[in-house]
């Protein structure tokens, strides 16, 4: 049993890339004893405590191991009637002993409460549910995939804010100010199926904005849309080995119709590749059917069991996939380009987000691919994302599907592919990139409300304010709009509201303005005020999108060239991982050599090799020594 609960617990570290170091030592029964004979400090080691409330449910309390918890104390902490669970429940729940309860609350299905003086060390230690041995993991990896609910043992705990608000700062815990964050502006809520969320109409709306500015970018270039099936037969979901390979654990089935077992399995598409080259060996016979460029708007299912993050990486997600066919390479290599521009500009443009655009290496390109390029961004929590790829397929799948045409000269040729996509994760990048302490703050270009005018209403006034009001909604019918003339909030919380909710402009209006003809403009990236006249309304508006939009990509630009360092030694390299850098360094291209990077690093993987980084490849690599083949980024990544 207990070996069963160390290898559930290390897998899952594994799966979701978490670097840890395992000290083994004699059986140990108390912290005291764990910090002895593991030679490490009392106070960095994860006590975790299973409790019982009133109403039977199970909570998870982690605190340092030099500490001890007061029952009383905590029940008030938490305002729970709190009992420690007894060695049966902990069993039952844990699947362990006592005295080896791991920090783990997602793998016994509770919610884990964490009391902050841990994260004083940056390391913090663990029995992964055996007595012989402790685990060491970083407390940034530890936050990230629990997701604990940060206490105070010793302070008295403040009283909740009203629901409204945030009651966590970005910096204090990311994770969790994120979750209130998509949650409290109603952008996305959790649902009953595990890591599937709903899209709200208010990131719903952003979506659709991004589909409107890629679709027709699309379309000029000469893409088409069309449909393909949500279902892929087993036996042409791998036909292609390398496409399918690592992957196929994460595909959900469809294995019945109501009580009657199906001939075939049918997955549920994980991408649409194999069912649209299906189709494309038919309708490709000639040179003139070519290029074949068709792009698809649907839903995918990718079943992973790594931690869920609304929008980053969920079990479905929306995205665009295009699919695309060449008679020639030249072609072909010209389109992957071409589309990395357009994610580029998507995300420039709309999402005001810096990319770093660039070639995968071998060990991080899609297995079917010739070669990946893609987009790479530097959040805020200093780790690294794709935002989005697009691929060179080569020849691969023609040979697998036998896509075959006749060129000109009547010989059988095999063409060219490319597949690229952007998804909803482009969201969370943004939510995640410009957020702050109130909330989001969304860019003008895809802020589903561009502009609140928020009236400042007196019984004597109100009338007049409110026709006004009305008069400058009117007047900014080139922007959306929203008109908050609600009697029964305040100016002060409707304020909050519009900040917890990104909305980038904010116009209040009350009696003295409307004496003056002026109204006031006040900016969510910057909080500055700008009296207007009414006149020039418009024009301001339109100027101070703009600088919105200019000032939150230089924001992130800025942040991103802080956070980007060159590695000329391993050691170096190491201490800049460690200060979770973007670092560019040489490297010799070879997988084994990124995945030892990876394992010493504690998750430090390649983003991609920048097409403007230096050509001259002169040195070692960073880590093996062997010759280098590139400069490429490393950094923690999501
Ligand atoms: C890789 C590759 C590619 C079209 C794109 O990145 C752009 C749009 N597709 C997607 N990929 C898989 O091929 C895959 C396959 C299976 Cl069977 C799976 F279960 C999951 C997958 N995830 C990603």
């Amino acid at each position: 049993m207990v070996k069963l609960m160390e290898k559930k617990i290390i897998d899952f570290l594994e799966k979701n890339e978490i670097g840890i170091k395992i000290i083994e030592h004699e059986r140990i029964e108390t912290c005291k004893e764990q910090a002895k004979k593991a030679k490490v400090s009392q106070n960095a080691i994860a006590k975790s405590l299973l409790f019982k409330t009133k109403d039977n449910k199970f909570i998870l309390v982690v605190g340092p191991g030099d500490k001890s918890v007061n029952k009383k104390k905590l029940s008030k902490i938490l305002d729970k009637d709190l009992e420690l669970a007894t060695a049966n429940e902990v069993k039952d729940i844990a699947d362990c002993n006592p005295g080896a309860v791991y920090p783990f609350g997602n793998l016994m299905n509770t919610k884990t409460y964490l009391d902050k003086s841990l994260l004083k060390s940056k390391k913090i230690y663990f029995s992964p549910g055996s007595h012989k041995k402790t685990i060491e993991i970083s407390n940034e990896d530890y936050i990230d995939l629990v997701n604990p609910e940060i206490i105070e043992f010793e302070k008295k705990q403040k009283k909740k804010e009203s629901t409204l608000g945030l009651n966590v700062t970005r910096e204090e815990n990311f994770s969790e100010w994120y979750t209130q964050v998509i949650q409290k502006s109603e952008m996305a809520d959790y649902t009953q199926v595990s890591g599937c969320i709903v899209f709200r109409p208010y990131s719903y709306r952003i979506w659709e904005k991004v589909q409107e500015y890629v679709d027709k970018r699309l379309k000029e270039m000469g893409v088409k849309n069309a449909y393909f099936p949500l279902f892929i037969p087993e036996k042409l979901l791998v036909k292609e080995q390398d496409h399918v390979e690592g992957f196929s654990p994460e595909v959900a089935w469809v294995t019945h119709a109501g009580n009657s077992k199906l001939n075939e399995k049918l997955a549920v598409r994980p991408t649409s590749e194999t069912i649209m080259y299906d189709s494309y060996k038919k309708w490709i016979r000639s040179y003139r059917d070519l290029p074949l460029r068709l792009n698809q708007w649907n839903n995918v299912v990718r079943w992973e069991f790594k931690y869920a993050v609304p929008f980053l990486r969920t079990r479905e997600f929306l995205w665009h996939e295009g699919h695309t066919v060449f008679a020639t390479k030249k072609e072909a290599d010209q389109e992957v380009i071409d589309i990395l521009n357009l994610y580029e500009d998507c995300f420039k443009e709309l999402y005001a987000i810096p990319v770093i655009k660039g070639k995968k290496s071998n060990k991080e390109k899609f297995a079917g691919a010739d070669y990946t390029t893609s987009v790479e961004i530097f959040l805020p929590n200093n780790k690294a994302i794709q935002g989005a790829t697009s691929h060179a397929l080569g020849q691969n799948f023609a040979k697998s599907f036998d896509i075959i045409f006749l060129d000109e000269n009547s010989k059988k040729r095999y063409p060219w592919q490319n597949s690229w996509a952007i998804t909803t994760r482009s969201i969370g990048i943004m939510i995640m990139m410009h957020g702050d302490d109130k909330g989001l703050v969304i860019p003008p270009r895809v802020a589903p409300i561009q502009v609140v005018i928020v009236p400042i209403l007196f019984e004597k006034t109100k009338k007049q304010v409110l026709k006004k009001a009305e008069e400058i909604k009117e007047l900014l019918d080139e922007f959306s709009v929203e008109l908050d003339d609600r009697e029964d909030y305040t100016p002060g919380w409707k304020f909050n509201e519009w900040e917890l909710k990104g909305v980038p402009i904010r116009i209040e209006i009350g009696p003295r303005d409307l004496k003056k003809n002026q109204a006031v403009i006040v900016r969510r990236d910057t909080g500055e005020k700008i009296f207007v006249k009414i006149k020039d309304l418009k024009e301001q508006v339109r100027t101070i999108s703009n600088k919105i939009h200019e000032n939150l990509y230089n924001k992130a630009k800025k942040f991103m060239e802080k956070n980007q360092v060159t590695a000329e030694t391993w050691e170096e390299f190491k201490q800049y991982a460690r200060d979770r850098k973007m670092i560019k360094a040489l490297h010799c291209g070879k997988e084994e050599c990124e995945d030892w990077i990876k394992h010493k690093t504690t998750g430090v993987k390649t983003l991609n090799i920048p097409f403007d980084s230096p050509k001259n490849v002169k040195g070692k690599c960073i880590h093996c020594d062997k010759k280098a083949k590139y400069w490429i980024n490393f950094a923690k990544s999501y």
